[in-house]
């Protein structure tokens, strides 16, 4: 699975845009980031290369009751030399994934510094961040509430809704729940935008 360059799934711009939402997934390479878009699409634990470019896939996650939401899915590398390109996917967009490989806690400290800076990007302001602290399956894993304090999830801007949650790629456990809350946040967002906007007028 992997760099599917031209793999692109068809718009969903039929759909109302609640029932739509555009994310992007990143995060150190090897974290699971392929892993998890697959997890979703694929309800699988697919086998994965290191991804050079992107992949984007449509899922439906289910967020509570019988509703089922559209998520367009960027799946972005995350080799530092890729790293770089991040904020030409992250414009614009709804809601940002960032996933840690939590059985890793030599990496966090270089993960809490690409969190900071992505999220701090000038066009990513209040966009709603969901930290997914993948590999959860394994016993070296640290739970979701360490990861959160390694990266200094509480020093994100006062104006960035953010969730910490625990999961892994191999079980599923905690991909939907996460993104649940996500869907949530980007709900909050677009309703306090719209409010803000028609207050102006
Ligand atoms: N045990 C375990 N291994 C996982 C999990 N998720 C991913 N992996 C493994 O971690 C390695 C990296 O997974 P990828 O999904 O390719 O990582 P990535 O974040 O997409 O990496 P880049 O594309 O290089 O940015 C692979 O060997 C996966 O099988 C998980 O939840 N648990
Ligand atoms: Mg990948």
């Amino acid at each position: 699975m992997g760099n599917h360059l031209g793999d692109m799934a068809p718009p969903s711009c039929f759909l109302p845009s609640f029932q739509r939402v555009h994310v992007v997934v990143v995060g150190l390479d090897s974290a699971g980031k392929t892993s998890l878009l697959y997890r979703l699409k694929l309800k699988d634990f697919v086998e994965t290369i290191p991804t050079k470019g992107f992949n984007t896939e449509k899922v439906k996650v289910a967020v509570g009751g019988s509703r089922a939401v559209t998520f367009q899915v960027w799946d972005v590398g995350g080799q530092e030399k890729l790293r770089p390109l991040w904020k030409s996917y992250t414009r614009r967009t709804d809601g940002l994934v960032f996933v840690v490989d939590a059985s890793e806690a030599e990496r966090m400290e270089e993960a809490r510094v690409e969190l900071h800076k992505i999220s701090r990007s000038s066009e990513n302001q209040g966009v709603p961040v969901l930290v997914l602290a993948n590999k959860q399956d394994l016993d070296a894993a640290l739970p979701a509430g360490q990861v959160e304090k390694l990266l200094a999830v509480h020093e994100l801007s006062a104006c960035t809704p953010r969730h910490v949650h625990g999961c892994s790629a191999v079980d599923g456990e905690g991909v939907q729940q996460g993104l649940e809350k996500l869907y949530h946040m980007i709900l909050r967002r677009r309703k306090l935008v719209k409010h803000s906007r028609s207050r102006r007028r």
